[in-house]
């Protein structure tokens, strides 16, 4: 990988990491309203795939859906405008943190379902490629959500409709506080392969590995070569939600989250690129989370009387003369 690539996947990485750290803060102080699930730990895994993405690809995301959105280039200060509940976020406050959605950027939203994004993720394949270009679809979910029967019904049509989409299972070993253990029969790539798609397991830890395995994988979903499906191992430094980190609830052993800090992607990346660079991105990086605390902070909240605005789509046109 070139240094230049390097760059851009720390870049991004930290990003997500001062985001959350700020947010995690705001939400424990009561401003983020319903809290937030902090992605803090698992950011190699956003950054490594999307960063094989284009601004015409779409993304499907999950209630831990922070990383995924800013990966795929979503802006901080919209994001946390949304969090914050006011007019300036890209969903007008509406989504909040599980909803967050830029259409635009092709990020068809966070979802607060286990599994949805999934099937929501092979609509958004079938119709790429009804469109008959190269655009696809990577669908992120965790380790909980490969025992949810709509993410099966999504792999077994997105295979036999040879969809250009790239399953990612985030698997961090955990649901809330069930041990994946406990949670998983067999394995998540072996299921994958059952559905007669390529699957590959790859370090969650490391961005350039993810970043190189998604390519690969995403290559081959884009020359139609049909669904494909990436095990990330990696780990969620905080609790599964902020309010457990407020009220100070465990669910794991701490030597085991000691463990799984010292792999932190971050640093790692940050050593190969030497300290002079890590602290100059560093401070640029602060400053524009600074501003985007900033920008939401100072952003409108929306009149009660129009609480119920912006919550459906009005009619949309499929195609000329198809109105839904
Ligand atoms: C269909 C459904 N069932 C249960 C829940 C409650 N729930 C929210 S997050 C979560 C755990 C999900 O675990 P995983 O998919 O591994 O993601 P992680 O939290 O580890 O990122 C559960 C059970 C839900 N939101 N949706
Ligand atoms: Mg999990």
């Amino acid at each position: 990988m070139t240094r230049e690539n390097q760059v851009a996947l720390y870049r991004s990485m930290k990003l997500i990491r001062e985001f959350e750290e700020r947010c995690l803060e705001m939400a424990i102080a009561g401003e983020i309203i319903g809290g937030i699930h902090p992605y803090i730990g698992q950011e190699a895994v956003a950054v490594g795939v999307c960063s094989n993405l284009t601004e015409r690809d779409f993304i499907t995301s999950t209630h831990r859906g922070h990383g995924h959105v800013l990966a795929k280039g979503a802006d901080p200060r919209r994001m946390l405008a949304e969090l914050l509940g006011t007019l300036e976020g890209f969903n007008k406050g509406r989504g909040g943190s599980m909803h967050a959605a830029d259409i635009r950027l092709g990020i068809l939203g966070a979802n607060g379902i286990v599994g949805a994004g999934g099937a929501i993720g092979s609509g958004a394949a079938w119709a790429a490629k009804e469109r008959g270009n190269s655009e696809v679809v990577v669908s992120f979910f965790g380790d909980g959500a490969m025992s949810q029967g709509v993410l099966l019904e999504a792999f077994n049509l997105a295979a036999i409709w040879s969809l250009p989409i790239l399953f990612v299972c985030e698997n961090n070993r955990y649901a809330t506080s069930l041990k994946i253990d406990a949670g998983l029969a067999g394995s998540a790539a072996r299921r994958a392969e059952g559905f007669g798609m390529v699957a590959r397991t790859v370090d969650g830890m490391d961005a350039e590995s993810v970043a190189g395995m998604a390519g690969e994988l995403i290559a081959r979903c884009r020359d139609g070569s049909g669904p494909a499906f990436l095990e990330c191992s990696t780990y969620r430094f905080f609790e599964h939600h902020s309010v457990l980190e407020k009220i100070g609830v465990t669910f794991r052993d701490l030597n085991e989250v000691a463990d799984w800090r010292k792999r932190d992607p971050i640093i790692s990346l940050g050593r190969r690129l030497g300290d002079e660079v890590v602290a100059e991105i560093d401070a640029a990086i602060k400053k524009e989370i600074d501003a985007a605390v900033e920008f939401a902070r100072n952003a409108a909240s929306p009149e009660p009387k129009d609480a119920l605005m912006h919550l459906y789509a009005g009619p949309v046109a499929v195609r000329p003369g198809v109105i839904l």
